[in-house]
């Protein structure tokens, strides 16, 4: 009788101290969930709303570079806001190569001004960072999902970190598959985050191989639709290093399904577009958004934003919530 006493009361110290472990675990993605700052903040998501959404009616091109960014945070470090910081050696990942291009930060440090005035202290960067996103998508005409808050910022960032960890546009299906299960996302996430190209402009050096000299015989890449290359070729002559063209032309400020209808046509812009074809599971998924009624891309997007959103995020206690988003408190 004692015995079986002791070994209950053991039974439940353990289900306690367990218990107690796990729910101060600090690393733990679970800590996020839509309307964090519901009690916190109350009015945090709709200052985002409403900023990005003012920001937008200036300069509708904005929105794509700002979804961008929340991709390029999350593959590197994981979402912690670390795409922000500024270093004065200059070896942060803004000054990374695949970060070239990256407009709108002074967008993200505005809001954030906005933020702090509400309520000091309280958002972090790195959630701003997701909640922008999701307002571009809409902005642009996009479906809404609700966004997972409670990330806390990093403290570091690492120029190196940003050139390995970010894919290539010539990255071919094999190593893009790789590259995005090593953040936990599968096939599916691939495709249809790759859907994100549907709005926004990319630069001609990055497809100029496949316009002029593919296997470096001057040839143009068989995955590439001739009557489309012709006309590439129009707008990016083979050493020109500064103009940009429109991923999805005539709706590149607009978050439709035509990239998939592009991609089904030879017509996607990168190689790494290009490569969803060569993928059982990641063709039949494009060749299904180009079917009128079996679209299932915008309820997707929301889907896979938010499992890109709890890559490597910090919760609980690590971390810190940075006051302004270019540098550690
Ligand atoms: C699958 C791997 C990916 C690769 C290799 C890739 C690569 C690139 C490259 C090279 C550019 C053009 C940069 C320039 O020339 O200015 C670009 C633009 C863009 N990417 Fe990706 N990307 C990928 C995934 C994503 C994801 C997951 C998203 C968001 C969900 C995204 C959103 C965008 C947007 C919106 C632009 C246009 C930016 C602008 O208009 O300034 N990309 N991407
Ligand atoms: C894909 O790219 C990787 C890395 O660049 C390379 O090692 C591999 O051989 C390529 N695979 C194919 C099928 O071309
Ligand atoms: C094409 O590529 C080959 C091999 O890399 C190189 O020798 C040649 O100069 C390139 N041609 C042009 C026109 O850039
Ligand atoms: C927006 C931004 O900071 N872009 C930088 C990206 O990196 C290059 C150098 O590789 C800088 O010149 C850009 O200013």
């Amino acid at each position: 009788m004692v015995t079986l006493k002791m070994s209950l009361s053991c039974f439940f110290l353990l289900q306690i101290s367990l218990f107690l472990l796990f729910s101060f675990d600090p690393t733990n993605a679970h800590g996020l969930k839509v309307g964090f700052y519901d009690n916190t903040c109350p009015k945090a998501e709709l200052i985002v709303m409403k900023s990005v959404s003012d920001v937008m009616k200036k300069d509708p091109t904005i929105g794509a570079p700002l979804l961008r960014m929340f991709f390029h945070d999350c593959f590197v470090r994981g979402c912690e806001g670390s795409v922000l910081l500024e270093l004065k050696n200059k070896k942060d990942e803004k000054n990374a190569a695949p970060n070239l291009s990256i407009r709108g930060f002074e967008v993200i440090d505005n809001i954030k001004a906005s933020l702090e005035k509400e309520c000091p202290g309280v958002v972090s960067c790195s959630d701003v960072l997701a909640l922008v996103a999701r307002d571009a998508v809409v902005a642009m005409n996009g479906r809404s999902w609700g966004v997972e808050t409670g990330r806390r910022d990093g403290r570091v960032t690492n120029i190196n970190e940003a050139n390995s960890n970010l894919p290539s546009p010539f990255d071919n299906i094999t190593s893009l598959i790789t590259q995005f299960h090593s953040k936990g996302l599968d096939k599916k996430d691939l495709a249809v985050l790759s859907g994100g190209h549907t709005v926004g402009i990319g630069h001609c050096p990055l497809i100029a191989n496949r316009l002029y000299n593919f296997t470096g015989k001057g040839d143009s890449d068989p995955n590439l639709d001739s009557e489309y290359a012709a006309r590439l070729k129009q707008k990016c002559k083979p050493t020109d290093t500064t103009t940009a063209l429109e991923m999805d032309p005539g709706s590149f400020k607009t978050f439709d399904d035509s990239f998939f209808k592009l991609v089904s046509k030879r017509r996607g812009f990168f190689q790494s577009d290009a490569a969803l074809l060569d993928n059982q599971e990641t063709k039949s998924y494009v060749l299904k958004q180009t079917k009128n009624h079996g679209s299932t891309f915008f309820e997707d997007f929301g889907v896979s934003m938010v499992k890109m959103g709890r890559i490597g995020v910090l919760t609980g206690r690590v971390g810190e919530i940075r006051k302004k988003c270019t540098m550690v408190n």
